[in-house]
């Protein structure tokens, strides 16, 4: 019996103090919570570049949540694995928008998996925010939209222009995948912006994911003695050919011009000493003076052992990106709310610098060319 009333007692307390918390204060000390779902590659051919973009993403909302304080708005990132694969990509979205419901989408890491997964997301009327997406077309797909990460349209043009005025090439063999999204659409770029400066196209050849040998095609190419090698590859195929193009003895002062793909650390370190001298152009450089960037290095060099890459400071500002206009709608239930938001973004502080989205919802910041040397990215100064 007394067991029963002491069971009720604390039955009793607990109900009241459930009541305090759901009733009892005042609606503006409910923290709120955004669920966001960010599909990245954990596994597959990408998983080079989706390792940091976890790595800047995680780091993006521990700071937040920490400065949030008790009442502030949190975000809740969901990580799933996009596995570098469009279909994998469609399940991951779908469980967002259908399972999780999200009030935003981050990723994928591909255009390849993108140009079908965010249909899905624009069907649904689901924000989605691109970190490293730069095929042409793919914000085109629809008004929910957006990208912080920079094309190959304007990336390419203003790296070929600096190898152009720097080292006065004439004469160049073109290099590409010939299955995948982003490889195709920087091929298209490098092609369309040598002829508009006049450079001559030697050759021109392709290869397929998965690939591992490229001596056919390197082997031709150095018979042809080009002045550079310009190459649109993910980063996998990439560390093959910059590996193998210098095995082959194809001299060292012939440089290698990449797209986006040779943008992570990853090339470096598989392809060695043979990576020195690449040349390719990004949305960002470790080196940016920015004190938002330079304390952003700092914090996740401390927190991961390793500086991060360009895909990380995307991720990285792209959270902040997706923070701000979570604020801003006031609502994270709210999408098309949130989707309005990210387009009145103006100059918002981020490690890319002053961002904006342009008109078409792609990345309004400035590009850079980067070269590696002593195993490192750095500016490659005119
Ligand atoms: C894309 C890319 C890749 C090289 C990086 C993820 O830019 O697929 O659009």
């Amino acid at each position: 019996m007394s067991k029963c009333k002491s069971m009720s007692k604390v039955f009793f307390v607990a109900m009241a103090l459930l009541a305090l918390t759901a009733w009892g204060l005042p609606q503006a000390a409910q923290a709120k919570e955004a669920k966001i779902g960010c599909a990245f590659s954990m596994t597959g051919g990408a998983a080079a570049y989706g390792a940091t973009q976890k790595n800047g993403a995680q780091l993006a909302m521990e700071q937040i949540n920490a400065k949030a304080g008790a009442d502030g708005l949190k975000l809740a990132l969901l990580f799933e694995d996009d596995a570098s694969t469009p279909q994998q990509g469609i399940n991951v979205f779908q469980k967002f928008i259908n399972a999780d419901k999200v009030s935003m989408i981050i990723g994928p890491t591909l255009s390849n998996t993108a140009q079908v997964a965010d249909r899905i997301a624009q069907q649904a009327k689901v924000p989605v925010l691109a970190i490293s997406n730069t095929a042409q077309g793919i914000t085109e797909i629809g008004d929910y939209i957006f990208r912080d990460s920079l094309t190959e349209g304007v990336v390419i043009p203003n790296t070929i222009k600096a190898v152009k005025a720097k080292l006065g090439i004439k004469k160049v063999a073109l290099l590409y995948g010939n299955d995948d999204a982003f490889t195709k659409a920087g091929y298209q770029v490098f092609k369309t912006t040598l002829a508009e400066a006049g450079i001559q196209v030697l050759s021109e050849q392709s290869f397929a994911k998965g690939d591992r040998d490229f001596s056919p095609q390197l082997t031709q190419i150095k018979g042809l003695d080009p002045d550079a090698i310009i190459c649109s590859a993910l980063v996998e195929e990439a560390s093959g050919i910059v590996s193998q193009a210098r095995q082959l003895g194809i001299p060292q002062n012939v440089p290698i011009v990449g797209g986006n793909g040779f943008n992570s650390p990853a090339l470096i370190k598989n392809a060695g000493a043979a990576a020195e001298g690449v040349i390719v152009g990004a949305a960002w450089n470790i080196s940016s003076p920015l004190p938002i960037n330079q304390k952003f290095v700092d914090d996740y060099t401390k927190k991961y052992g390793n500086p991060p890459d360009q895909f990380a400071a995307q991720a990285f500002a792209g959270v902040y990106i997706v923070y701000e206009a979570i604020k801003m709608a006031g609502d994270p239930n709210n999408r098309p709310a949130i989707r309005e938001a990210l387009t009145k973004i103006k100059d918002l502080d981020t490690v890319l610098g002053p961002f904006s989205f342009t008109a078409g919802r792609d990345a309004g910041s400035q590009p850079v060319v980067q070269t590696v040397k002593d195993g490192k990215f750095v500016i490659f100064g005119l």
